[in-house]
């Protein structure tokens, strides 16, 4: 049967037009890699180093199943890395005792104001996970601050500038009313309070609808902070981890102007699709090109491997006009 033009027309028009581009030569890093005996790697942070090199802070997980972190450098983001031949950063549980089982997923932020990279980190207490932050100039010496935000608490990262003279940190502490992405204050880094509820996982069968959390740091933008945040939904065959969007206020963080309905991106490839935990993708970085509009999002695949998917930012910010909308944005208990 021939299907009638306006109809094949109005299905072409349904078909989502991927935002994010995965790189051809993907997974990028493996634990194949490694220039030590490892189990995995992935969830990495990323920045762009003055000299313009891509540096990678992986979350390598060793043989008995404890994270550190290894740095990875390369001139163009995509091969050749020079990875660290030793942890870069080590858990260190005699002075720091809440990173008894591991540091996992770091976020970097350069600040300005600090001329300082900031990394916050999961620091895996014997309470359960907390919020950690370090400072480093040149990612091989670190001043450890310690753990900022107690267990249960992931996902954050660190704005680059203060807000009315404030720090400000998103993350993501779990309560038994649901782990929502949440924005803190601080004055020195040290201290935090004026929490606010940012932005609130969905309920029911929404794709976000069990959990969500900060993926890399928010992309600044002249339109706000774009924000890529990772949704869980539980399934019977375990959890599907997906990426979604949404436009946060520049100067009021916690004020969300857009947030996407679906999904932007989600595990296809086989290298997503299997691996140590199966069906994740999990960004922890970025970086910006010159050209000031591609992004290059480093992901986790599948618990085992870090991969790069780019996108532009314009594009992003078309697909929010598009598809986002504002009254959605705390609120979601009626959905
Ligand atoms: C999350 C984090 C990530 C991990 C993901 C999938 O809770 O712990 O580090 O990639 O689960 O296992």
């Amino acid at each position: 049967m021939t299907v009638p033009a306006e109809k094949q027309v109005s299905l072409l028009s349904t078909r989502f037009e991927p935002l994010l581009h995965r790189h051809p030569t993907n997974p990028i890093l493996t634990s194949r890699d490694w220039p030590y005996p490892i189990n995995s790697v992935f969830n990495a942070g990323a920045t762009l180093l003055a000299d313009g090199t891509t540096l990678l802070l992986c979350r390598v997980e060793d043989r008995r199943g404890l994270s550190h972190l290894c740095a990875a450098r390369s001139l163009n983001g995509v091969d050749g890395w020079q990875i660290d031949s030793e942890p870069t950063l080590k858990p260190d549980p005699k002075n720091y005792p809440e990173e008894i089982w591991g540091i996992e997923d770091p976020r970097i932020t350069f600040v300005p104001e600090l001329q300082q990279y900031v990394i916050t980190y999961t620091s895996y207490s014997r309470g359960g996970p907390g919020v950690s932050l370090a400072l480093t100039k040149d990612f091989r010496t670190f001043e450890r601050y310690g753990v900022i935000m107690p267990p249960d608490d992931k996902d954050s990262a660190l704005l680059p500038q203060r807000i009315d003279g404030c720090w400000a940190l998103i993350h993501r502490p779990m309560t038994t009313l649901g782990s929502h992405m949440w924005i803190s204050y601080s004055p020195d880094l040290r201290y935090w309070g004026r929490h606010r509820l940012m932005l609130e996982a969905r309920r029911g069968a929404w794709w976000d609808a069990n959990k969500i959390g900060l993926s890399p740091p928010p992309i600044e933008t002249s339109r706000g902070w774009l924000v890529f945040y990772h949704g869980v939904r539980h399934t019977p065959s375990g959890c599907l981890y997906r990426l979604g969007l949404a436009l946060f206020d520049l100067d009021n963080p916690e004020k969300c102007l857009l947030r996407g309905d679906s999904w932007i991106f989600g595990p296809e490839a086989s290298y997503e699709r299997h691996g140590d935990v199966d069906d994740v993708v999990f960004p922890c970085g970025y970086t910006m090109d010159a050209d000031g509009d591609t992004v290059n999002i480093y992901y986790g695949a599948a618990d085992c491997a870090i991969a790069l998917a780019r996108a532009s930012v314009r594009s992003l910010l078309e697909w929010l006009d598009a598809n986002g909308s504002c009254e959605r944005r705390q609120r979601a208990q009626d959905l």
